[in-house]
């Protein structure tokens, strides 16, 4: 038969496009890389920057990147083979029970197959990505929009083309095969299925580009901040008679990304050109000397070699990294083995296979500091005039980046801890404690737990993965006492220790009992802030600042606005600090003083979404995750300072507190108010079990005012108060640059700052339902350069290199006299 002209050019490019499209897999395996489309800002995108794939992060967190490939199409051939086995069935149904639409099915599954996928599949992906925003529902990249996939395109596509099929087998056949008595069945199975061989291998090989192809446009769309491929970290690393680690502090090679090549041209594939050495832990960005280098936005590589002990062979092998901020992927050698996103929490990944005991391993740390309107917290980055990328974000600490806690490898037995939790109950009239508790292992052996007192005699034991423990007269941790067992947690040859103390935490009306007394929290909102180091984890800072908080007289503080090095956790136990534990989600108000732009929306599309939302969970959970077993946290915080007047807050907090209530039930959740939604505008506090409020009356309000100051904020914290739920000032003080004196108090000087701090503490004194007093803050600390903030924020109550100001002795009279 003829063919025209047109006909042979629609064949040669309809096949081109088709081979492109199935060779896009081996784009995806020779990058290596799954690069986010640019943002668009706007409410309606044509590109989004990525497609949340959390219905398949199950899947993929088991299996590490560089066993994708594998992966995709265990899952695509499973689904290929399912849609050609209905589809068989349906075909057969149609070609051999003649029905009246036929002419209707074939006009319809052509006109949607037939259109160039450019034209007809761009357009419905656009619309399902849209449709996703707005609905919250997940419709494209998910186990949903794999299946309106296949109901839309591959399952017609393939009736139609096995009907046509089947009709060319001649229907003797069926009857022939039917003569011993079998029925339809019998002649599909004898004649159809192996008459139709050659139609079911092309429609299964159809569906499997199909089905493929839908994972890869998830996977290609994904930004690397929405997937965690890595199993988050819980247990922080630790020696025992079965466990060995190598912390991997020190010199890395390093080197910044500006271009964004580094996954391009695979760095990751030998050692970092550049010849720069970076300190880790710490941020990078006060030891450099160039100014754009120190405000970098985007990229940097740490790489160093560790030798693998010997020793370890045979056993199950972990690459661990404390805290790389905000995102990082992580090579063992050639293979990419974790991604993360999120700049304060741990995450970890079995390396066994990646890695040959006895010999080096090349370990290369991507990180990345961008901060977009769907991380936490939030940011916009831009490029200025000159063509600098500059980050703007909302909070006001500088935006310190790079490997700020320790890299581990570790060893454990192949059947291992992989993780606990405990709870703890104390009977202040009978002295009885319980700990109950829940072990995940994995691998084969039995799991068993001692509790043991300080001395080491066994107090308790238990078998099984789960149960509790009682502990008759046991000495409950308190500030007064922090007095720590130890659990020993055992299964198969893995041994972990945790320290474990026995104390009750509950609200009960206005009041925050510990042990089943009142307690008042006196301290600080503190940050994790250094000269030099930035933001890396100093254990000679964490000592020098609990000496302070002893010498102060302080036994509480709250970790603004991010989870804390464990370490800093692990000491407030053992020396008896009540932690405000807070989630990285600060900046939540776009509208605020001179960070934020006047009358801005925060919540909503656009804005602070439902990617950021599901950024801000998953920051929440890694943080209860890691932190539940200290008996020094006492609360949550999930957030600091958003604009909670804003009605669509309330929306967004909900899910927030119920998930932390659900993770863990045995915590108030509580979140710092600002004071932009008093009483009667904020819409959010019922929900959460502590009033949290930051106020900067005399210094932000009524700036220079102390009287004034002093009826405002009296004023407020009444009306907070007759909600009969327990106050918490959460942030209170003043700038005071150190040195700077007056008689009488000006603002910025030390002096002026001891009258705020003394004014306010006299106001909260006659406020029954004030249960503490934190205040802003411990120590000056860096900040993003701005006309507002010389040389940082100085509302530190001790400098930066942690010397007293004035108001520290003020405090030390205060807070010691209340301790007698
Ligand atoms: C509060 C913030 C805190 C700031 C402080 C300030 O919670 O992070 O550092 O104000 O302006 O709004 O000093």
């Amino acid at each position: 038969m003829h063919e025209p002209a047109w006909f042979r050019w629609a064949r040669v490019i309809g096949l081109t496009l088709l081979g492109l499209f199935a060779l896009a897999p081996v784009y995806v395996m020779l990058t290596s890389s799954l690069k986010p489309l640019p943002d668009v800002e706007g409410a309606f995108r044509w590109f989004p920057s990525h497609i949340t794939v959390s219905p398949f992060v199950d899947m993929w967190s088991t299996i590490p990147l560089g066993r994708y490939l594998v992966n995709s199409i265990i899952v695509s051939t499973t689904a290929s083979v399912a849609s050609v086995v209905i589809a068989l069935l349906a075909a057969y149904a149609v070609s051999r029970y003649r029905f009246r639409g036929r002419q209707v099915f074939s006009i319809t599954v052509l006109s949607t197959q037939m259109f160039p996928g450019i034209l007809f599949l761009l357009p419905l992906f656009v619309i399902f990505v849209n449709l996703s925003q707005v609905s919250g529902i997940n419709l494209y990249g998910s186990r949903t929009g794999l299946i309106i996939t296949y109901m839309t395109f591959t399952l017609p596509f393939a009736i139609w083309m096995l009907a046509a099929y089947l009709d060319t087998i001649p229907r003797d056949l069926d009857d022939a095969a039917k003569v011993d008595g079998s029925g339809p069945m019998g002649a599909f199975i004898r004649v159809v299925i192996p008459a139709a061989v050659p139609g079911i291998v092309a429609v299964l090989i159809y569906a499997f580009m199909t089905s493929w192809s839908e994972m890869l446009f998830a996977s290609v769309l994904t930004n690397d901040s929405t997937r965690t491929l890595a199993v988050g970290a819980v247990l922080t690393p630790q020696e025992s008679r079965s466990r060995d680690c190598r912390r991997l502090d020190g010199l890395w090679r390093f080197r910044f990304d500006p271009g964004g090549e580094g996954i391009t041209e695979r760095w990751w594939r030998g050692p970092l050109r550049g010849g720069r050495e970076m300190a880790v832990p710490a941020s990078y960005n006060d030891l450099v000397t160039d100014a754009a280098e120190r405000e970098h936005v985007g990229d940097v590589w740490y790489q160093r070699d560790v030798w693998v002990p010997a020793a370890w062979a045979g056993q199950r092998i972990v690459l661990r990294c404390g805290a790389a901020t905000h995102n990082a992927a992580v090579w063992a050698g050639e293979v990419q083995v974790a991604q993360h996103a999120g700049g304060y929490t741990p995450f970890e990944a079995e390396v066994t296979e990646h890695v040959c005991c006895g010999e080096p391993l090349r370990v290369t740390v991507r990180v990345g500091n961008e901060l977009t309107m769907e991380t936490i917290p939030p940011g916009v980055a831009s490029r200025s005039a000159s063509g600098r990328k500059k980050q703007r974000y909302f909070h006001d600490f500088f935006n310190y980046a790079g490997l700020h806690r320790s890299v581990w490898l570790y060893a454990t037995p192949r059947s291992y801890v992989a993780d606990i939790s405990v709870g703890t109950a104390f009977d202040p009239g009978t002295g009885t404690g319980q700990v109950s508790y829940r072990i995940e292992a994995a691998g084969a052996g039995a799991t068993s737990v001692r509790l043991r007192d300080a001395k080491g005699t066994v107090v308790a034991q238990g078998t099984g993965a789960g149960g509790d423990l009682t502990v008759p007269a046991a000495l409950p941790w308190s500030p007064d006492d922090p007095h720590l067992y130890r659990l020993d947690v055992a299964h198969g040859d893995d041994q972990y220790q945790l320290p474990v103390g026995i104390r009750t935490v509950a609200v009960e009306g206005a009041r925050l009992l510990l042990n089943g007394k009142p307690v008042m929290l006196r301290g600080f909102g503190m940050h994790e802030d250094t000269a030099l180091r930035g933001k890396g984890h100093d254990d000679a800072r964490m000592v020098r600042d609990f000496a302070l908080l002893d010498w102060i007289g302080a036994n509480s503080f709250r970790t603004s606005h991010y989870p804390y090095a464990e370490e800093v956790l692990d000491y407030a136990d053992r020396h008896g600090l009540l932690v405000i534990d807070e989630a990285p989600a600060v900046g939540l108000h776009l509208s605020l003083g001179d960070m934020g732009d006047h009358g801005a929306r925060t919540f909503g599309p656009g804005a602070i979404g439902t990617a950021a939302a599901a950024a801000h969970l998953a920051a929440l959970g890694e943080l209860i995750a890691r932190d539940r077993n200290h008996p020094s946290v006492i609360a949550w915080s999930i957030a600091n300072e958003p604009d909670t007047a804003e009605p669509a807050a309330r929306d967004y907090f909900a899910p927030l507190v119920s998930a932390a209530r659900e993770l863990d039930a045995t915590r108030p959740v509580c979140f710092a108010n600002v004071a932009t939604a008093p009483p009667g505008a904020d819409v959010v506090t019922d929900l959460f079990d502590l009033i949290c409020v930051n106020r900067y009356y005399g210094w932000y309000a009524e700036s220079g005012d102390l009287s004034t100051a002093e009826r405002e904020l009296e004023a407020e914290l009444r009306a907070w108060a007759r909600r009969g739920q327990p106050i918490l000032v959460t942030e209170f003080g003043a700038d005071a640059l150190p040195g700077l004196h007056s008689v009488p108090p000006v603002m910025w000087s030390e002096e002026y700052q001891a009258a705020l701090i003394e004014m306010s503490v006299r106001v909260f004194r006659r406020i029954p339902e004030i249960i503490g007093e934190h205040v802003w803050s411990f120590a000056d600390f860096s900040t993003a350069q701005a006309v507002h903030r010389p040389g940082g924020n100085h509302k530190g109550v001790f400098t930066r290199d942690r010397q007293p100001k004035a108001v520290a002795w003020l405090l030390r009279d205060l807070w010691r006299n209340d301790n007698q």
